[in-house]
């Protein structure tokens, strides 16, 4: 499943990017978007993922949003997450970009987590822009007002909103100067997400995804492994750790 190619140039690398989306986060039980039965065939995003929609029904999207929290205030870290930080071991820089909002990175001990479409856990006010980020919020049934007045809305990236400058300016950095960059559960439609991985090729970095099913990106990766995340990543980390041991014990 996982090519001596890619263990020797990880036991070279420098840099390694590891980019992800919500099939990371799905072996922790938080619900993925596009996959059947994931959110988006509940819910329409049109209704739920955008400005207009939470300025139209500030409250249905406000419960959704805290419906979502719970799932993921009481979800863990899986061994996915935890063998992409502990990555760490073996690399000397690993760079986290994610797609994900659910804080699951930073829990499995990752040190550089780059947050492109927010935080679930955060939040501000939609009016004037303070920031909001005390626990209590989480668990408001009705939506809180700012003291200006305005409604309280989740720290996200919505379809139509620009993600936050210094988080893609670092992720396209991260991208570009990468040895290797994986891509790791997200379904490669999202942009300007999406275009990491082809900046990454263009820099000359080995891309390799770990998704159970076929994305855009698939037929522009040097590799592709159809597993989960939860049993590739483990597998890697458990391989490099094999590969040390000779060298350590001719120290
Ligand atoms: C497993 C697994 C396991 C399962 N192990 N794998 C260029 C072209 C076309 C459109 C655009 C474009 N540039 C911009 C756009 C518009 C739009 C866009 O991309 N639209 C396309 C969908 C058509 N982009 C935007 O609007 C962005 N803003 C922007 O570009 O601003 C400037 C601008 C504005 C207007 C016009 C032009 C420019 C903002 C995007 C914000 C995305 N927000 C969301 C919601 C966040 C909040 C919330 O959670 O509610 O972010 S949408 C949703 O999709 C969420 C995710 O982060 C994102 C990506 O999804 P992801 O993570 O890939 O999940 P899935 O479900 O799609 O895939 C899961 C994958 O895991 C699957 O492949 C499974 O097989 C796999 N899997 N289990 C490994 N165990």
């Amino acid at each position: 499943m996982i090519s001596q190619t890619l263990i020797e140039r990880l036991t070279n690398a420098r840099l390694v990017t590891v980019f992800t989306g919500a099939g990371v986060s799905a072996e922790s039980g938080v619900a993925t978007f596009r996959a059947q039965g994931g959110l988006w065939s509940k819910f329409k995003p049109e209704e739920l993922a955008n400005l207009d929609a939470f300025l139209a029904n500030p409250q249905m999207v406000w419960e959704w949003y805290q419906a979502r929290r719970e799932v993921v205030l009481n979800a863990e870290p899986n061994e996915g997450h935890r063998a992409i930080a502990s990555l760490e071991e073996f690399v000397p820089h690993v760079s986290v970009v994610t797609q994900n909002i659910d804080g699951l990175h930073t829990e499995a001990g990752s040190s550089e987590v780059i947050e492109l479409h927010g935080n679930i856990r955060k939040n501000f006010c939609q009016n004037c822009g303070k920031r909001h980020d005390n626990l209590e919020i989480l668990t408001e049934h009705h939506i809180p007002s700012c003291s200006c007045g305005g409604n309280i809305r989740p720290d996200v990236v919505w379809f139509g909103e620009l993600l936050p400058a210094t988080a893609i300016e670092l992720a396209e950095k991260r991208a570009k100067e990468c040895n290797i960059l994986f891509s790791v559960g997200t379904s490669s439609v999202v942009w300007p997400a999406a275009g990491l991985p082809l900046l990454a090729l263009d820099s000359g970095a080995y891309v390799v995804e770990i998704n159970p099913e076929q994305t855009p990106l698939t037929r522009h990766a040097h590799e592709s492994i159809r597993a989960t995340s939860g049993e590739v990543m483990p597998e890697i980390t458990r391989l490099l750790r094999e590969m040390r041991i000779p060298s350590e014990l001719s120290k």
